[in-house]
């Protein structure tokens, strides 16, 4: 949920800050409409609290999950070439988070001289404030405009870039979490955000073996297990829910048809959960789940057939030795790239 007051420290730090303010509604309304649905889901946003960005942080150096070493790994190997090709003036990064791989971008366009402005934009206020005091520490000078919002819904709201050329950058396979019905809609709202110099930078975990997949999301030491039942935490506390958080089983299934993991919490009784600021009882079946999560696996030809679909291009693809994980640089069709 968004903290005023403390968000308020960034601007006293000279980050232009925006901050949306529907925040607690949208939970509201998600909450009542999944939990209200058959099968029950909720969306995975509402994961990232400050715990949960806590929780997201250490699930990154879980040996079993590969994905953000992975993606660091290669964005160490491209980012001088990226910076070549886009020389950014703006990067806008979705999902930022911690913000933690953002200098593997940030550096070489910096060192390039290019780099003037960075767009965090993230529904957790606590991963974007905790972030944007060493970046600017890092980086003296660079204005930073932070945003805690939805990405889905605002990027209406970043049209004009003030900087350009603009670079969007789109990492940790956060598109993973997009259901394949809402992936063209989400790529057609971002391409009103790119001019013929711009780019999309997107990284994203790929289809493989799922004996190396699934445990990624089933970490040993129970890291995965405790961000799902976060987001029970979250009810808690927002809506004055009464989940007992142990009554839920983390579980893991790789959908081979869908190429996904999906991720639940399993019911382990027939229990009735009240939701009070909604005057809603829940009601749960002993064994009944509720979906918090997909991370959707890609291969190089879906990414393209979206992008297309959206106006954007191939401009580059880049994936590591054994093809675990790939990063694709998109840009507008027909620009001159
Ligand atoms: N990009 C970082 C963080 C990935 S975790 C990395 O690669 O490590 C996913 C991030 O996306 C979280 O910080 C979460 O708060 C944010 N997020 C998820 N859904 C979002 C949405 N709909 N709008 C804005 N931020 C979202
Ligand atoms: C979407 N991304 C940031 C992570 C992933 O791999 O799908 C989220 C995550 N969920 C559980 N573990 C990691």
């Amino acid at each position: 949920m968004t903290a005023p007051s403390r968000l308020a420290a960034l601007e006293a730090i000279g980050v232009e800050l925006h901050a949306c303010p529907e925040t607690w509604t949208a939970l509201a309304a998600d909450v009542l409409e999944g939990l209200s649905s058959s099968p029950k889901s909720l969306p995975p946003k509402w994961f990232y609290d400050a715990r949960g960005s806590e929780l997201f942080d250490a699930i990154c150096e879980q040996p079993e999950y590969y994905p953000t070493r992975r993606e660091a790994a290669l964005l160490r190997e491209i980012g001088g070439a990226i910076a070549a090709d886009v020389p950014a003036g703006e990067v806008v990064e979705l999902g930022s988070g911690s913000s933690l791989k953002s200098p593997l971008l940030l550096d070489p366009l910096w060192a390039a001289g290019t780099l003037r402005r960075y767009v965090p934009v993230d529904v957790s206020a606590t991963a974007v404030e905790r972030a944007v005091p060493a970046l600017l520490e890092r980086y003296p000078g660079l204005e930073i405009d932070a945003r805690v919002c939805d990405f889905t819904a605002e990027l209406g709201a970043l049209r004009a870039c003030r900087r350009p050329p603009r670079l969007i950058a789109f990492l940790g396979s956060t598109i993973g979490n997009v259901q394949p019905a809402e992936l063209q809609d989400f790529l057609l709202r971002v391409r009103p955000l790119l001019g013929p110099r711009d780019a999309l930078l997107v990284g994203h975990d790929l289809v493989k073996d799922p004996a190396v997949i699934v445990p990624a999301y089933d970490d040993a030491a129970g890291v995965t297990a405790a961000f799902n039942r976060n987001v029970l935490a979250v009810v808690n506390r927002e809506l004055h829910a009464d989940f007992e958080l142990d009554a839920f089983a983390h579980e893991v299934s790789w959908n081979a048809a869908l190429e996904r993991i999906e991720i639940r919490l399993r019911s382990r009784t027939a229990q009735v959960v009240r939701i009070a600021s909604l005057g809603l009882e829940v009601t749960f079946q002993a064994g009944e789940s509720i979906l918090t999560e997909i991370s959707r696996k890609f291969r190089r030809e879906v990414i393209e057939r979206a992008a297309a679909r959206a106006g954007l291009a191939l401009r580059a693809w880049h994936a590591d030795a054994d093809e675990w994980y790939g990063v694709s640089l998109l840009s507008p069709a027909g620009s001159a790239g």
